[in-house]
């Protein structure tokens, strides 16, 4: 792909923000091998559940063991996954800006594999555990079997991550949408901006006056109140913004 794909503008824009902002989907873990939710017809379907089903407030009240069996099987599959030049570039996007906001509704942990610091984490994380009762949270570490019960309360533990339905972790999404209304410069990537509150920061952006620039292979919901619609993919084209 070449450079050309980045307009004049947004590289005079990239080369003179200070406060930049991006929000990232499943779509930047694709290339990294990681399915997505929806769409290119493989939307993630566990023994016969939508994953909006199996991932929802409801199946922890129902069927906690179900649940851990779903993120027990997503961390499987993520053990064996690296980040992939998307990941890699927004790692060094960190040090460009005087103040650079990661915001991702992704629980893989890819942007922390490649080197991001401070990553809000709208949606928590399938390598953290949390407990029903205390939220005392634990992390998961790969290859070692994981804790069912709290060592604080003996409560059961569920994996720390937002299902539908649920509330986001306190304060992550109030920092991410202060952020959202101060940034010049905010991309959207990977995103079928379907979920919310999270596809609501890219329009908080927007009307704060930042110039809003979206990266994926196809249009979505957002594409239309975007400055810039960078159609490709985020491991090709984020690579090109280019500024050293
Ligand atoms: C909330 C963790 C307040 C689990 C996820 C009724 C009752 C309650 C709430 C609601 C309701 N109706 C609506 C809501 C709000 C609901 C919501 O938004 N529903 C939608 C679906 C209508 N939201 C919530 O419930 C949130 N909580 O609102 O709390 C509240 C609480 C109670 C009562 C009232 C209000 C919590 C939402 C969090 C859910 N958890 N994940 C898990 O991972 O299993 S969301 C899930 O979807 C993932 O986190 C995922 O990240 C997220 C969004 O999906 P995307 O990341 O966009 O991924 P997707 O596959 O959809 O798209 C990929 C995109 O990438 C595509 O556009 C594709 O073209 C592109 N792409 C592909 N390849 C590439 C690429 N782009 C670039 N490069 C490539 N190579």
């Amino acid at each position: 792909m070449q450079t050309d794909v980045i307009s004049a503008e947004l590289r005079n824009r990239f080369e003179h923000a200070r406060r930049v902002l991006v929000l990232t989907g499943a779509g930047i873990s694709a290339e990294s091998g990681v399915p997505t939710f929806r769409g290119g017809g493989n939307s993630a379907v566990w023994k016969g559940m939508p994953f909006d089903v199996i991932s929802s407030a409801r199946m922890v009240e129902r069927d906690l063991p179900a649940v851990w069996e779903w993120f027990d099987y997503r961390r499987s599959l993520l053990q064996s996954l690296h980040p992939n030049p998307a990941h890699y570039e927004l790692a060094r996007w960190a040090d460009l800006f005087s103040e650079f906001t990661l915001v991702t509704q992704n629980v893989d942990g890819l942007h922390q594999a490649a080197g991001s610091r401070d990553v809000i984490e709208l949606h928590g994380s399938v390598w953290r555990a949390r407990c029903v009762s205390c939220r005392t949270s634990y992390e998961i570490v790969p290859d070692k079997q994981r804790l069912d019960d709290c060592h604080g309360c003996g409560a059961w533990l569920r994996p720390d991550v937002v299902l539908f339905g649920e509330m986001l972790p306190p304060g992550a999404f109030e920092v991410a949408a202060q952020r959202a209304a101060k940034c010049q410069l905010c991309f959207v990537v990977g995103t079928s901006a379907l979920v919310y509150p999270a596809a609501s920061l890219p329009e908080i952006a927007k009307a704060a006056g930042a110039y809003v620039c979206e990266v994926n292979p196809e249009r979505t919901p957002l594409s239309t109140i975007c400055d810039e619609v960078l159609t490709g993919k985020a491991g090709e084209v984020l690579p090109l913004t280019g500024k050293s």
